[in-house]
């Protein structure tokens, strides 16, 4: 993967500039750099490996080069996302997952689904991580970074010490490790096509019905940074999504609870974590 190979297979996609990095930090935080200094709608930072690959509250997000895609986007909200600040990041937290699940799915006849918030499973394994971050001037969101980490070859997996959930590849699924810059392709045709209804039902629709453990017996902790499960904040039975992209659970008194996204963690009851 490279410059010319990155152009050349993304071409004839809505996107603004490419920029692509052999080595950097984390393509999140140049492509927030990037929306500061006037980075258009759609504009996109790949790179080949993250030094310093971030997952939600700084833990860590592994880029093996040569194995996995790690991306990021800069969204320019438009009026009418702008219109709902207050849940945007989980808003395109879910474009980002519901878009990976559709890609795995459609070219990889992979059973994809979303570990609410942010995650995609294959067989019950995290193959990818997703990571909205937002600018604002005061209450107005002015860019959302999108940046998406998807394990491609089999030697994309981090070390099993370093996992509190089991990890796995596009390869380990599928046995067959496609030119990461096609899965990338496909990946952002979906979230081009995903964001084009993100407010409207049809989004919160697939996002709900892409949604892993539906109907299922759920944790819900205090996220940690060592990825420890921290303090229980609720269980109960999955229901879905109420209307904003908050999870709904029906608890074991038959009380029905809404939980946004942020500092939270799913877990399945009974799994080996258990
Ligand atoms: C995430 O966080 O899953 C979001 C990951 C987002 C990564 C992308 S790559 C492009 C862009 N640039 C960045 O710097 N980040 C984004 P979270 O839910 O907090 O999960 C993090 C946890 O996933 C870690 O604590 C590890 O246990 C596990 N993990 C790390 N690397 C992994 C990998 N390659 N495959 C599966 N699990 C991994």
């Amino acid at each position: 993967m490279d410059q010319s190979n990155l152009e050349q297979t993304l071409s004839g996609l809505p996107l603004a500039e490419i920029r692509f990095y052999p080595s950097l930090e984390s393509t999140n935080d140049v492509a927030a750099d990037w929306a500061l200094s006037g980075a258009q709608d759609a504009s996109l930072v790949v790179a080949d490996q993250q030094r310093k690959g971030r997952g939600r509250l700084g833990r860590t997000w592994v880029t093996v080069p040569g194995m996995a895609l790690a991306f990021s986007l800069v969204l320019l909200p438009t009026a009418q996302e702008r219109a709902h600040a207050q849940t945007i990041l989980s808003r395109f937290s879910g474009l980002g997952a519901v878009a990976v699940c559709h890609a795995l799915r459609t070219h990889y006849h992979l059973p994809a689904s979303i570990k609410w918030p942010n995650d995609v499973l294959v067989a019950g394994k995290k193959i990818c991580g997703v990571l909205a971050e937002a600018q604002w001037i005061g209450s107005r969101p002015t860019a959302v970074i999108l940046g998406i980490g998807v394990n491609i070859g089999a030697r994309a997996l981090p070390p099993q010490n370093v996992l509190r959930f089991p990890a796995t590849s596009l390869q380990t699924e599928s046995g067959i490790s496609p030119a990461r810059s096609l899965v990338l392709r496909h990946i952002l045709a979906e979230i081009l096509h995903w964001r084009s209804v993100l407010m409207a039902p049809v989004f919160m629709q697939s996002w709900q019905d892409n949604l892993a453990y539906l109907g299922e017996w759920v944790q819900l902790t205090a996220i940690t940074q060592s990825g420890e499960p921290g303090a229980l904040v609720a269980q109960g039975r999955l229901l879905g999504l109420d209307p904003d992209g908050a999870l709904r659970l029906r608890t074991p008194t038959g009380q029905e609870l809404s939980h946004r996204s942020g500092e939270i963690q799913l877990r399945p009851v009974d799994s080996f974590l258990k």
